[in-house]
């Protein structure tokens, strides 16, 4: 496919209609923020149709991707959609006459935040890259109204209010009428005369179609991420009025639009909630029935479906899909039952992106059944089936059946379905993807390995370099004499013998102090703390978790507080603790953790004694936008979690790919990065999976470590004494509790030493500022791999494009 090119005229025509609609007579009358709704609006005005009827016409079969999540956390759209079409440079000067700055108009755009973190996150890089590799497909999502929460610091503590994103002014959205979809809930199960079954739901629900366009970069493909809203078919029934069930037909209304008002703002925690299952049902059978509509469009055959669909789950959230397509193939089209899963079986992929147990979804059956009784009817028959296979594979094992059955206890459990009815299951970082096989699905591996795979994660370079540090990215693309890297990021290898070039070097460190003056100038806005940027700046974002550890940084802050007093000539290289992350509204720890953080904070930014060698700023409602401005700016990464507890990790990618050096135990993608960067370019510490596991087989003891080290000790107790708290001493209990008497289950006090000892290491390395910056440049040069178009090309090659 050809570029879309930038037609002038065409785009000010379009402008000129933006103001008008706005009722206004002249482009100068426009707000900065109408301004920003004229430019997106007359650019998206000018994409083709999007086209998700590709077909395989090609002698080689590419199947099409359907990626299903109940997230996409995508960001800000219309400075990415600039960049991909190469048009960014072109609108600029277009506005200039207008006396319009292109970058400080991107500033008005309200974040869509679609997804809560990680997970999301990564659905909307790879919906990039896979639009950029030219890899078809599609994203289905849900259109939240509410995306995750605002947050807000009272008094130290997280306030969460509603993020109202304008969903019915985005510019970015095309209404597809002709795609809405009927979705049916509740009711019972009725057998007809043949005593074939059939669904009667109680009600029905109307799913539109809401497309975002996602472009690939510079290659004019245009895919759509498919976001279903819920509406009701008849938001005011007529007939039931004059039945008299006014009241329930309105109800009905109500109902329907609830169910994608707002989304969940859990993090690696399952709430249980009808309403979640609702959702995750309603996006579901909306994306099935979509896939098939488009299926027959092609002139396809049902049971040619796995030759050219593959459905992948994002998590399990989206796993009813599974008893979805096969009730519509059952039910609708009439297959037998080993036909509809001879189908099925070949169609579906799961990822799954956590170990946490916390986080493996079941459902009580009582709940499954009284909203989707048919599925429920087919999962058991699914679990039924399967017994048989396990009663031959390990006959007579009562404990087998009840650790692999799909249906067990009163509890459907959506992972188990997924490893049962998928044909392939992977994990997101090697480390990863060997935990799932050897303590999450060891007997599944047993039964099928050829299913299970590995494909590590990976980030968009559009956003998390060309975008986000256009200073960086004008500087690589200098040194390499190309801008090829931004799709093919290998590339990057090219600056590495840039560490010999002194003038290289220095312009390479100067941009890093450029975006921390620029990260230092928003924190002053917005928080009143001055920031030296000579200063090291030591980032961690991410949700706030105790499984992320964000209270082993406190702690490590909290003994250089502590040095500093008692020595006030102490001498450490000046350093700026930043914190990015957002708890979930019913996470009490996790709140308190951030508390501690922000009276921490308030202790030292206002102690002479500390005399600037130290400050903490917790950045309040961190978002895409923030960590675009937060990373570029980054020396330091904290990526500090338990070994074992974090999947992947991806800003651990971004911050290493803008040149911060990583502080990081052995977990996740941390492991892959330091093979990438080399063990001298990372600071890598504490407990490795394994050494994690014997420590809590042996009888880990957290008072015992306590009592032997005289400085963590007073470090607790001072936390406990009211002293950061104006006198209470309750203040803390939640974070303290469950470090000491509640056993430390994520080990922060085993690896206390081993970060301080590490941290030592950075202020020695970061006084030598020569090395220094050839360690970060490296960093830069070596993680390439991280590209999402590597992910992208890894789940074709083993997923997507491999022969069944
Ligand atoms: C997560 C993992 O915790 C991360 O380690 C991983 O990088 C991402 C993407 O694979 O997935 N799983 C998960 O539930 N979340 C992740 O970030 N949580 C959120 O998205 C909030």
């Amino acid at each position: 496919m050809s570029k879309i090119t930038f037609k002038q005229d065409v785009f000010l025509a379009a402008l000129t209609r933006q103001w008008q609609a706005f009722g206004l007579t002249s482009a100068s009358d426009m707000t900065q923020h109408q301004w920003w709704h004229a430019v997106s609006a007359a650019v998206a005005e000018q994409l083709p149709p999007q086209n998700d009827t590709v077909s395989g016409k090609s002698k080689k079969i590419t199947r099409h991707v359907n990626y299903i999540s109940m997230e996409f956390l995508v960001g800000r759209l219309t400075g990415n959609n600039l960049i991909n079409l190469g048009w960014y440079e072109k609108i600029a000067s277009a506005l200039q006459p207008f006396d319009i700055n292109l970058t400080d108009l991107l500033e008005e755009e309200i974040d869509p935040a679609l997804g809560n973190g990680g997970l999301g996150r990564l659905a909307a890089c790879y919906l990039d890259a896979m639009a950029s590799v030219g890899q078809p497909g599609i994203g289905y999502g849900l259109n939240y109204q509410y995306g995750l929460f605002r947050q807000r610091f009272v008094d130290g503590k997280q306030k969460e209010s509603p993020d109202d994103w304008h969903r019915n002014e985005y510019p970015w959205f095309r209404h597809n009428s002709s795609l809405a979809v009927s979705v049916g809930v509740g009711g019972k199960v009725v057998k007809d005369e043949q005593g074939v079954s059939r669904w009667e739901p109680e009600f029905t629900l109307r799913g539109e179609a809401w497309d975002l366009p996602v472009m690939g970069y510079r290659n004019g493909i245009t895919q759509p991420l498919r976001l279903w809203e819920a509406t009701h078919p008849h938001p005011f029934d007529l007939e039931k009025f004059n039945d008299g069930e006014f009241l329930k037909a309105e109800q009905q209304g109500i109902d329907a639009a609830k169910l994608t008002k707002v989304l969940y703002p859990n993090d690696n925690h399952q709430a249980g909630k009808r309403l979640r299952l609702m959702q995750q049902y309603f996006q579901c059978a909306c994306s099935v029935a979509d896939i098939l509509r488009r299926h027959h469009f092609l002139g396809r055959k049902i049971s040619e479906l796995p030759d050219y669909e593959v459905i992948q789950l994002n998590d399990t959230h989206p796993t009813i899909a599974i008893p979805e397509m096969l009730r519509v193939l059952l039910d609708e089209h009439q297959l037998s039952w080993d036909d509809a899963w001879h189908i099925t079986s070949r169609t579906f992929a799961y990822t799954n992106h956590t170990l946490m147990p916390e986080a493996l979804e079941t459902w009580d059956e009582r709940l499954v059944r009284s909203l989707l009784p048919r599925h429920f009817q087919i999962i058991k028959q699914i679990n039924a089936n399967f017994k048989k296979r396990v009663s031959k594979e390990w006959p007579g094992d009562e404990a087998v059946w009840a650790k692999l059955a799909v249906h067990h206890d009163k509890q459907v459990r959506m992972a188990n379905l997924c490893v049962v009815a998928g044909f392939a299951v992977n994990g997101v970082a090697a480390l990863h993807s060997d935990l799932v096989v050897k303590d999450l699905f060891p007997e599944y591996h047993q039964l099928w390995p050829q299913k299970f795979h590995n494909v590590t994660n990976g980030i968009t370079p559009r956003r998390w370099l060309k975008q986000c540090n256009p200073a960086l990215s004008a500087l690589i693309d200098e040194r390499l004499k190309t801008d090829g890297w931004v799709n093919n990021l290998d590339l990057l290898k090219g600056l590495e013998d840039g560490v010999k070039d002194k003038k290289f070097c220095k312009q390479y460190r100067k941009i890093k102090h450029d975006n921390k003056v620029r990260l230092a100038e928003y924190v002053w806005q917005r928080m009143g703390i001055r920031l030296n940027p000579d200063a090291i700046f030591d980032v961690q974002i991410k949700r706030l978790h105790e499984y992320k550890r964000q209270h082993l940084n406190l702690l490590h802050i909290l003994s250089l507080y502590r040095q500093i007093r008692d020595n006030p000539k102490l001498d450490i290289v000046p350093r700026v603790f930043l914190f990015g992350a957002k708890a979930a509204p019913g996470y009490y720890l996790a709140k308190n953790i951030i508390y501690a953080i922000n009276q921490v904070a308030e202790k030292i930014n206002n102690d002479p004694i500390v005399a600037d060698r130290i400050k903490v700023v917790f950045i309040p409602d961190y978002c895409v936008s923030v960590a675009e401005l937060m990373i570029p700016a980054a020396d330091v990464s904290e990526q500090i979690s338990t070994a074992g507890k974090e999947a992947s990790g991806t800003g651990n990618m971004k911050l290493a790919l803008n040149g911060a050096l990583t502080v990081g135990t052995l977990d996740g993608a941390n492991v892959e990065i330091a093979e990438q960067v080399g063990e001298d370019n990372i600071f890598i510490f504490g407990l490795t999976v394994d050494e994690v596991k014997a420590q809590l087989k042996k009888g880990y003891k957290p008072k015992a470590l306590v009592k032997k080290d005289k400085h963590l000790k007073a470090i607790l107790d001072e936390l406990a004494s009211g002293f950061y708290a104006n006198g209470d001493k309750k203040a803390f209990d939640l974070m303290l509790n469950s470090l000491l008497d509640g056993g430390d289950p994520y080990l922060v006090l085993a690896d206390f030493a081993a970060y301080c000892e590490a941290q030592k290491q950075v202020d020695t390395l970061f006084r030598n500022t020569d090395e220094w910056t050839r360690r970060t440049l490296l960093n830069t040069a070596r993680v390439g791999m991280f590209s999402a178009d590597r992910s992208i090309r890894d789940y074709q090659q083993r997923i997507w494009q491999a022969k069944r």
